[in-house]
């Protein structure tokens, strides 16, 4: 069976997360963590770039050791290393290690003290009261605990858009070589670009009596087909993923994938409004009585009911039918219109590439300015940057600026925001700068008010351009901090600053409403990368999904701003004390 990068990247993070829970050097682990992103983040298969015999070393933050290890997972399916720690450590607790706020020396607590070894266990200890005794817990974490053990039953198991990316695109590339397909294209929640998908929703175009069910459930990495008929089928690949296809006429195409987009709730309306009109919609077609007057494709199934046609990303029946019948659907924003990113790091903090790596990935993808904003001294884990050392990054980068480079590198700074809301590094420093992005990294379960007030009191300050990941949510891993974003986003607006989206997959920070909430207080939003890698350029076009669901425009967009319009908008943040 083939090997996913991304089934690497799972099996490099459950290392790193034994290796947590067993206390190891956290910078080998932090090594297992930089590949995992690596292997998410590579356009190219490294099973195919094995085949080939091309060399792993040369991706960054893949070494030898590495390179080895990536070389035997993908030649027999698991990593010797990986299976002896799995052996020494139950394989539950890393389930618990996921829970938002519970670092491994917690885990180990539950594990040595209480016999903790499951979810399950874990909340009746909590119902029972006898995990606030611990070391290290208390009353307010027991509750904690309990209030996320509870809230977890019944939730269905969702894909990360980016992670889903990586299967829907090598299923629908051999999808297409079957013999008869016209069309192989993903509809629902993928084609939405929501940030996890429950399951992928194909839609496949072919000429009669082609074999394409058949070919769609001979896919090596099938686990279990659920469902086969001559026009539909459903499966579970090895990854967990399930996946739907339907096969339709070409008259139907544009029907089809109008149906199988959705949202539910945008195609209920949608049917309500054709009613109305004496119509009827379904996945074959627009109907009057039992003519076809629309199908073939989804620019007339809107148009049979008077309509634009609407982006995917805005079917959510949150105001996108009022929108498109006044005439006033955003122009959204795309990838192409981004003209640098304002977020990104490089190896003088926790970044894997050198200032000019960085500069030649960015301007080999056409942006025409890179911002350098490494993190702060506080964060020492990070390697997080003092006034020193600063200084001499931005020597380098007026060295590089200087030199002909194709591409211009502004100066910032990701400088940490303190607990009482002040910015890890002196304003000396801070007004050497061309923006100054501020990011909360620490102290997430402030009261909501404390945590509010924090935020509010750092965009006062004279050097602050950016907020970054602005909820500093991780999907799937940790909630959102307490806050008060429309407050926060009042505030961006009086103070004249911006918003992060932050384009890293498990991120996609801001939220979709969020944008919507930035939008209308006239916010502007930059779409940036957080780049740790020339590899994670790629992830832009996340961000750029996450904010065309939140209905921004390009106009709205700092970073789709040319540099001469850009630098006075920056300026604006800069030195107004
Ligand atoms: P997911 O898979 O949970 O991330 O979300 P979707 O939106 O992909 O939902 P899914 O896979 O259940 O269905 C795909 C699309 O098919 C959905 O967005 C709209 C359409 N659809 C499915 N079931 C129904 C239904 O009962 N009524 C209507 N109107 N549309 C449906
Ligand atoms: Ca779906
Ligand atoms: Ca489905």
């Amino acid at each position: 069976m083939p090997v996913h990068n991304a089934d690497i990247a799972a099996d490099f993070d459950e290392l790193a997360d034994l290796l947590e829970i067993e206390g190891a050097n956290p910078f080998r682990i932090r090594a297992y963590r930089n590949a995992a992103r690596t292997l998410r983040d590579l356009p190219q298969d490294v099973a195919a770039m094995l085949a080939k015999g091309q060399d792993l070393t040369e991706l960054p933050g893949i070494g030898k050791d590495l390179a080895a290890k990536i070389r035997e997972i993908v030649e027999t399916g698991t990593a010797a290393m990986l299976e002896e720690h799995r052996k020494t450590v139950p394989a539950t607790l890393v389930e618990l290690l996921k829970i938002p706020g519970i670092g491994p020396k917690r885990v180990k607590v539950l594990y040595h003290d209480l016999g903790i070894r499951t979810l399950d266990q874990l909340q009746k200890a909590a119902e029972e009261g006898r995990v606030r005794t611990l070391r290290g817990f208390g009353d307010k974490t027991e509750q904690y605990l309990l209030h996320h053990l509870q809230a977890r039953t019944g939730e269905a198991k969702r894909v990360k858009l980016a992670i889903a990316a990586q299967y829907a695109e090598s299923l629908i590339a051999y999808l297409k070589e079957s013999p008869g397909v016209e069309r192989v294209v993903a509809a629902g929640s993928y084609r939405r670009a929501k940030e996890t998908i429950g399951d992928l929703d194909l839609l496949v175009t072919a000429a009669p009596g082609s074999a394409v069910m058949d070919r769609f459930v001979s896919y090596p990495e099938v686990e279990e087909v659920l469902a086969q008929g001559a026009t539909k089928a459903s499966l579970r690949l090895a990854c967990k993923l399930q996946v739907d296809v339907r096969v339709v006429p070409g008259e139907s195409y544009g029907a089809a994938l109008q149906y199988f987009t959705g949202s539910k709730a945008h195609n209920v309306a949608l049917r309500q409004m054709a009613q109305r009109r004496g119509l009827k919609i379904n996945e074959y077609g627009v109907f009057k009585g039992d003519r076809a007057v629309a199908g073939a494709t989804e620019e007339s199934v809107y148009a049979a009911v008077g309509l634009p046609w609407i982006p995917p990303e805005l079917r959510e029946n949150r105001g996108e039918f009022d929108a498109a019948l006044a005439g006033r659907l955003p122009r959204l924003v795309e990838v192409a219109d981004l003209k640098g990113d304002l977020h990104a790091h490089t190896k003088a903090t926790d970044g894997q590439n050198s200032l000019k790596e960085m500069a030649a990935a960015a301007r080999d993808r056409g942006l025409e300015y890179l911002a350098i904003t490494e993190h702060s001294r506080r964060l020492a884990m990070a390697k997080g940057l003092d006034s020193q050392r600063l200084r001499e990054q931005l020597e380098e980068i007026d060295r590089l600026n200087d030199t002909a480079i194709g591409i211009t590198l502004l100066k910032g700074i990701e400088v940490d925001i303190l607990e009482d809301g002040s910015l890890d590094l002196p304003d000396d420093d801070l007004s050497r700068l061309d923006l100054v992005v501020g990011a909360v990294h620490s102290h997430f379960r402030l009261s909501r008010q404390k945590q509010t007030e924090r935020i509010l009191r750092a965009m006062d300050h004279p050097y602050f351009t950016i907020l970054a990941h602005p909820s500093g949510r991780l999907i799937d891993e940790r909630a959102p901090y307490d806050v008060d974003m429309p407050r926060v986003i009042r505030h961006a607006r009086e103070r004249g600053c911006f918003l992060e989206v932050n384009a890293h997959p498990i991120r996609l920070d801001l939220a979709d409403t969020d944008c919507q909430l930035a939008k209308e207080a006239g916010v502007m939003v930059s779409i940036n990368s957080d780049a740790h890698s020339t590899l994670d350029l790629g992830n832009l076009r996340y961000g750029v999904g996450q904010a065309r669901r939140g209905w921004i425009e390009t106009r709205e967009v700092l970073n789709a701003r040319p540099l001469h319009e850009l630098r006075p908008l920056l300026m604006r943040t800069m030195r107004r004390a």
